[in-house]
C-alpha cells in the first residue's frame, strides 16, 4: 500500500514536471481568423503549445491588453490598431533574422503607412467592407450603401457590433470621411444609425456568417472574407463594394510588448509566412492574402477568380483606411457606447 503511495506520487511529479516543461505559446486572435489545422500542424511541427483565445474587434483586443489583465504572444491588430499600439510602446519590434519567410511577403504590402518602416508587423489578410446580400431576398441588386436604409428590408439587415467599422460606413454615409472626427459629423453618423433601427436584426460579428448562409435576413455589412466564406455556402449570396466607396483594411500579426515567449512568437509568425501554411491557411479563412509565394503556390490564375478578394482598381480607388485618431478615438469611443446601448 505505502509503495503504491510512493510510485503514484513519484508519476505525479513527473507528469508535472513534464508538463511545466512543454513550451508555450499564447495567442489572440478574431474569431474564425485561423484555420485550427494550422495551429495543430504547428504545435506538431515544434512541440510548442498554442494557447489560442479569440476575440471579435480591434477594441476588444485592445482594451484587454491595455488593462494590462492577459499577456499574449501574438496578436492580428488591424492597420489603425497597429500604429495605436507602436505609438502607445506596446509592441515588439520583430527580429527580421527570425522570419526569413518574410520573403514571400509581397512588397507592396510592406512598410504602409501604418507602420511606416516595418518595423513591428507581419502582413496577414487584407479585405474591404462591403454588403453581403441574398439575391432572393433583395427586390433589386444593391450599389450603394443607401441598401442599408432601404425600408424594404425591415428587420432584415444585419450590421456589424464594431465602432469604426460601423460609424465609418455611417459617416460615408451622410458624405463624410470615414476618417472624420468632427464631433458634428459623429453626431449625424450616430443618428443615422438610429434611423436605421427599426431595420435592424442585430449588430453581429462573427455570428453574421451563419446567419446569412441559413438566410436569416437580406442583406449585412460585413468584412470580404466573411463573404468569401459564406458564397460557396448559400448560392444566394453575393458581395459588393458600394460605388461611394468604403475602407480597405491590412491586419497584421504582432507581438504585444509584454510577450513572454518571443522566440516562440517568431517562429509561429514564421510559420505563417510559410507559402504552404499560407495556402492552405487562405482556403479556410477567406481573405486576400498578401503572401506572393503562396498565391503561386495555388495558382495565381484561380487565387485571381475571386472578385471579392480582387476587386477592379477603380473600387479600390475609392476605399481608404482607417487611421489611428489620437486623442478623437474617445469621441468615437462616447458615441458608439451612447449608439450601442441602447440599441
Ligand atoms: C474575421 C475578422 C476579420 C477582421 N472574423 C477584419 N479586419
Amino acid at each position: 500500500m505505502k509503495k503504491t503511495v510512493l510510485i503514484l506520487f513519484a508519476l505525479l511529479i513527473v507528469l508535472s514536471a513534464s508538463g511545466l516543461a512543454a513550451e508555450k505559446l499564447s495567442v489572440y486572435n478574431w474569431g474564425d481568423y485561423i484555420d485550427m489545422d494550422t495551429i495543430r500542424q504547428f504545435e506538431k511541427e515544434t512541440g510548442i503549445d498554442v494557447i489560442y483565445e479569440v476575440y471579435e474587434t480591434n477594441e476588444d483586443m485592445y482594451a484587454r491588453i491595455a488593462n494590462g489583465k492577459a499577456s499574449y504572444d501574438v496578436i492580428f491588430p488591424s492597420d489603425y490598431m497597429v500604429e495605436r499600439m507602436i505609438r502607445e510602446n506596446r509592441l515588439t519590434e520583430i527580429n527580421w533574422d527570425n522570419i526569413p519567410n518574410v520573403k514571400n511577403i509581397d512588397p507592396r504590402f510592406m512598410s504602409q503607412s501604418y507602420d511606416p518602416e516595418n518595423k513591428y508587423s507581419v502582413p496577414y489578410t487584407w479585405g474591404t467592407m462591403g454588403i453581403l446580400y441574398n439575391a432572393d431576398m433583395v427586390e433589386e441588386t444593391p450599389t450603394s450603401w443607401e441598401t442599408l436604409m432601404d425600408e424594404r428590408y425591415e428587420d432584415s439587415i444585419y450590421m456589424l457590433n464594431s465602432p469604426r467599422d460601423t460609424l465609418g460606413i455611417a459617416l460615408i454615409m451622410c458624405g463624410y470621411d470615414l476618417n472624420s472626427t468632427n464631433p458634428d459629423e459623429l453626431e449625424a453618423a450616430k443618428q443615422l444609425l438610429i434611423r436605421q433601427k427599426p431595420l435592424v436584426q442585430g449588430y453581429v460579428v462573427d455570428e453574421v456568417k451563419d446567419k446569412m448562409i441559413r438566410g436569416e435576413a437580406a442583406v449585412a455589412l460585413v468584412w470580404s472574407g466573411d463573404a468569401t466564406y459564406c458564397m460557396p455556402e448559400n448560392e444566394d449570396l453575393n458581395y459588393v463594394v458600394p460605388v461611394e466607396g468604403s475602407n480597405i483594411f491590412f491586419d497584421a500579426v504582432c507581438i504585444p510588448s509584454n510577450a513572454k515567449n518571443v522566440s516562440a512568437a517568431e517562429k509561429f509568425i514564421d510559420f505563417l509566412c510559410r507559402p504552404d501554411i499560407a495556402a492552405t491557411n487562405y482556403e479556410y479563412v477567406g481573405y486576400a492574402i498578401p503572401n506572393q509565394a503562396a498565391i503561386e503556390l495555388m495558382g495565381e490564375e484561380e487565387y485571381n477568380e475571386s472578385p471579392v478578394n480582387n476587386p477592379p482598381q477603380e473600387i479600390l480607388d475609392k476605399c481608404q483606411v482607417f487611421k489611428y485618431l489620437g486623442e478623437d478615438t474617445k469621441i468615437y469611443d462616447q458615441v458608439w457606447t451612447e449608439f450601442i446601448s441602447d440599441f
